[in-house]
């Protein structure tokens, strides 16, 4: 490692290599150096330290119950209004019927985010969750971000924990990351003024984790945000972590401009998006699993981003993904990738591929079920 050039990286190098937690100025000068590769060698480090060659994957389905929304986040270009000619909401036999597909696809999987719509009682969810799980007991239902939860504690003048319970007990396993965004203002409120704030995000995490339940982290980069935004939003992920210990993958989002409000910028640079990852596993000394989601870095990009602290790809994300078709950086939007072609990317890239649950238990298959 003591190859580098840049005098500050050899610095944090040595508080890496001592098992020190990096600052906020450590996270400014990693991502200042312009060394790529003696940045991605130190991820690489600390990665191979916690996993060894392992690359975790999972056969899984993205399911969006309704893409209308109120929220109007300047970054995104999946949600409609109520009166827009695709606006939709799914009812239960066509969830239903997704996930059955799902499942005869092998996923072990469903991962359900939809839009903030104010047209659904609280019982539309709960009712889709349990029917779900009456139907396939077998998939993990990995559902509603804390933007989510806020808005039904708010909508349905509930508690966020009489939220929380009534999800769990519909069959709620744990939850996916979004609507971190960027935590920091006044970046927040230019880019997502009608979402909860990050304090509230935060919270509603904490009391996830209370309530038994793994959660995820997500940071939607490369649009407004400055570099102190980032390292501070790790920062603050790192601090709930360290009180809850709940979080359990941590997956930076490269922002992808078509068909949002800030269709002018260019998104993140592949540099960047390798200097993020590898800046988020030195940064997040207490998350386990750090996330190179394809869909967004695109399947090459996923594949390089191994070397770069990533210890996990996602998932086959077998088609019917509406929100993440709306921004795939991938040729027609083409959100599917067999399983047998993740295990090469994995295994080209030199890496051992393993197949996880959500939670991330190895999955044992017998040879006689179908695959995706
Ligand atoms: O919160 C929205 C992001 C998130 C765009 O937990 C965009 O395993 C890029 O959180 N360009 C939702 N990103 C997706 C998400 C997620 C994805 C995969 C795995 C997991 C997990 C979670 O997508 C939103 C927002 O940050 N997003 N629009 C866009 N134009």
């Amino acid at each position: 490692m003591n190859s580098s050039h840049d005098r500050k990286l050899m610095e944090t190098a040595d508080k890496v290599e001592a098992h020190e937690r990096l600052s906020l100025a450590d996270g400014l000068a990693l991502y200042a150096s312009d060394d790529l590769p003696a940045l991605g060698k130190l991820a690489d480090k600390v990665r191979r330290r916690k996993h060894g060659t392992t690359t975790y994957f999972n056969v899984n389905r993205h399911f969006n119950p309704t893409n209308v929304c109120y929220a109007d986040c300047k970054f995104c270009g999946f949600y409609r209004t109520p009166r827009q000619a695709d606006a939709y909401t799914h009812n239960i036999d066509e969830s239903l019927r997704i996930a059955g597909e799902a499942v005869s696809e092998g996923a072990t999987e469903l991962h359900i985010v939809g839009g903030l719509n104010t047209k659904l009682p609280f019982s539309y969810f709960t009712d889709l969750l349990s029917t779900l799980r009456q139907q396939y007991p077998q998939l993990h239902l990995k559902a509603f971000t804390m933007v989510e939860i806020d808005h039904f504690a708010h909508f349905y003048k509930m508690t966020d924990e009489a939220v929380i319970q009534q999800l769990i007990e519909a069959g709620m396993g744990s939850c996916p990351g979004g609507g971190a965004e960027i935590f920091r203002e006044p970046t927040r409120s230019m880019i997502c003024a009608h979402k909860c704030d990050a304090r509230r995000w935060l919270d509603l995490s904490a009391k996830v984790h209370a309530a038994g339940l793994k959660t995820n982290a997500t940071m939607l980069y490369g649009h407004i945000e400055s570099m102190e935004d980032r390292v501070d939003h790790l920062i603050r992920l790192r601090e709930l972590q360290d009180q809850s210990g709940g979080f359990q993958c941590f997956i930076p989002l490269a922002f992808y401009p078509p068909g949002t409000q800030l269709a002018h910028l260019p998104g993140p640079s592949g540099v960047d998006s390798l200097k993020t990852m590898a800046v988020s596993r030195l940064m997040l000394d207490n998350f386990d699993h750090i996330k190179a989601y394809w869909v967004m870095l695109g399947k090459r990009l996923a594949q390089v981003a191994l070397h770069y602290g990533a210890n996990d790809i996602d998932g086959t994300i077998t088609k019917g993904g509406e929100l993440s078709e709306s921004y795939s950086v991938e040729s027609n939007n083409e959100v599917r990738m067999p399983k047998a072609e993740l295990i090469a990317l994995i295994e080209d890239a030199g890496f051992q591929a393993v197949e996880r649950d959500t939670v991330y238990n190895r999955v044992e298959r017998s040879s006689s079920v179908s695959l995706a």
